[in-house]
């Protein structure tokens, strides 16, 4: 008989700016690289006008009330607060931010909320993004006016989401810029991030009394494809590459020695500069996010080269790398209808694993289902699909706290149908149906889904059912 989840367990669901909220605009925001983006797969659109939240975010919270929301977890646009990154504070995208999160709070709902999730300003990324070390500077300016304007309102922060696909799938999620980007650049950015990652939570500790903050990558354990010793050893590579290369240096302050060798290796480590160290042993979070959506399995190398099945089109598909792993499927897992490997009990060991490493409590900021839904002609959405999937890592992650791993919440990917990164809105992760298709707006009506009385009567249980 498992325990049920503490009463002050966070119940949330997730989003992020660019995805959701449309109005890219509006108001004097500034352009973001998703703004500017134009490599979507085809018959996908554009992050323009999303789910339309900026306008219609009061319905919106009164919908996550209905749900029962504790905590709502979203990501606030950088080029609404500074539009240029590192100029002037635009008044009209703060005063945006301040009405939802008052929306928030007098319905009791916990916000979250991500400081930056893939929407660099355009204007630096034209001055070099994150490969300047200018833009450390801008992202702790930044930082600094959320916390001076919503820190005696927000509890809960979360730097940079999933930092580490944005140096794997650079490419695929728009961040990267330019495709060809080498790793090095990458991983130059990597380590400018790293830095304006500690100086923001050495920053929030210092102005926000209570504050906690932590960062949001996504993880995942990695299985080996067999028990061959050559497999395990090229599973422990990627964990190092893939997870702990963040983690460590979240928690730590340093370098995973074996993602460094791997850096130095390659000769695609990053320039440090000898006052970087005392940075980034400067900052520790009081919390762990993660996304979780499924695991990766990896082989050893083969002798003639190749690094397996990789696509560099989608984040989930694990990446291999010449000489180190090659990633292969996992035959004991189900795909979903993208082609994502579905595995509740890989949730319950990256828990584990994660917590037992580092010994914080752990936060769910992403875990969810996208899939095709149908809007019936009576207003329904039949997604038994998505209820299986949530219920399957819910019951893992309970399991998980009765092996002793301390739980914050979960916030499943999403509170609200939204624009997907990969596959544009056809790919649909909410609780909520938003009437659109790729092209024709309609009129974005939002509907329950099945999933929406699943998810309610499960948060009033406290888990349980
Ligand atoms: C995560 C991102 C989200 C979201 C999600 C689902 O990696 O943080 O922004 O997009 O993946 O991915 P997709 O939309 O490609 O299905």
């Amino acid at each position: 008989q498992l325990a049920p989840f503490s009463p002050d367990f966070l119940w949330g669901a997730s989003t992020s700016a660019y995805q959701v909220e449309g109005a890219w605009d509006a108001d004097g925001k500034g352009r973001s690289v998703q703004d500017a983006r134009t490599n979507f797969p085809e018959g996908t659109t554009d992050y323009r006008v999303a789910a339309d939240h900026y306008h219609r975010f009061a319905e919106d919270v009164e919908l996550f009330a209905e749900l029962g929301l504790t905590a709502y977890r979203f990501s606030v646009a950088w080029t609404r607060i500074v539009p240029d990154g590192d100029g002037e504070v635009n008044r009209e995208g703060v005063a945006f931010y301040h009405r939802l999160i008052d929306a928030l709070l007098e319905r009791g709902i916990e916000p979250v909320l991500t400081m930056y999730h893939f929407d660099l300003p355009q204007a630096l990324h034209e001055k070099g993004g994150w490969g300047s070390r200018a833009t450390v500077d801008a992202f702790t300016r930044y930082a600094r006016i959320l916390f001076e304007e919503f820190g005696s309102k927000v509890r809960y922060w979360l730097t940079i989401n999933e930092q580490n696909m944005m140096i794997l799938h650079g490419a695929a999620i728009g961040t990267a810029g330019d495709a060809a980007n080498p790793q090095k650049a990458l991983y130059q950015q990597n380590h400018h991030m790293m830095l304006a990652q500690a100086e923001t939570m050495r920053l929030c500790h210092e102005l926000v009394p209570g504050g906690k903050i932590g960062p949001a990558p996504n993880i995942s354990v990695v299985y080996p494809a067999s028990p061959r010793p050559e497999d395990i050893l090229a599973a422990e590579d990627f964990n190092a590459i893939r997870n702990w290369l963040y983690l460590d240096m979240a928690c730590r302050g340093s370098y995973n020695p074996t993602a460094w060798a791997w850096l130095t290796e390659k000769g695609i480590a990053p320039e440090i500069a000898d006052s970087d160290l005392e940075i980034l042993a400067s900052g520790r979070p009081d919390f762990l996010a993660l996304n979780y959506y499924s695991t990766a399995t990896v082989a050893a190398p083969l002798d003639g080269g190749g690094v397996g099945a990789v696509d560099g089109a989608d984040q989930q598909l694990a990446v291999g790398e010449e000489g180190v792993f090659r990633s292969v499927r996992n035959e004991h897992l189900p795909v979903n209808a993208f082609g994502w490997e579905i595995d509740p009990v890989g949730f319950r060991t990256t828990l584990r694993v994660v917590h037992d490493r580092y010994r914080l409590p752990l936060l769910v900021t992403e875990n969810g289902l996208g899939a095709f839904d149908t809007l019936e002609a009576d207003g329904s959405v039949h997604d038994p699909y998505r209820i299986e999937y949530l219920a399957a890592h819910i019951s893992q992650m309970r399991a998980a706290v009765s092996d002793g791993v301390e739980m914050l919440g979960y916030c499943p990917w999403s509170a609200i149908d939204l624009i997907s990164t990969h596959q544009g809105v056809r790919k649909r992760y909410g609780f909520v149906y938003v009437d659109r298709d790729e092209f024709d707006l309609k009129e974005l009506k939002r509907y329950r889904k099945d999933s929406f009385f699943w998810y309610q009567q499960l948060i009033k249980s406290d888990g349980s059912e």
